[in-house]
């Protein structure tokens, strides 16, 4: 399949429920398969085939920012 897997800094998130908010927006998207999502990193991996703008996206409208890093 060659699933491909991205970095994102996610700026926001402050406690865990960020952090689902995130994992989940995620995971909605059609071709993820998978979201690792680290508070105090401020990060998240998605490994899947679902196009960036996509995910920063749904990022962006849970209300936090992501770029690929
Ligand atoms: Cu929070």
């Amino acid at each position: 399949m060659g699933n491909r897997s991205v970095q994102l800094k996610i700026e926001g998130m402050s406690c865990n429920n960020c952090v689902r908010h995130v994992t989940e927006a995620l995971k909605r998207i059609r071709g993820v398969e998978e979201v690792e999502v680290s508070l105090s990193e401020g990060r998240a991996i998605v490994v899947g085939q679902a196009p960036l703008e996509q995910l920063i996206a749904a990022v962006q409208e849970e209300g936090y920012t992501a770029r690929e890093v």
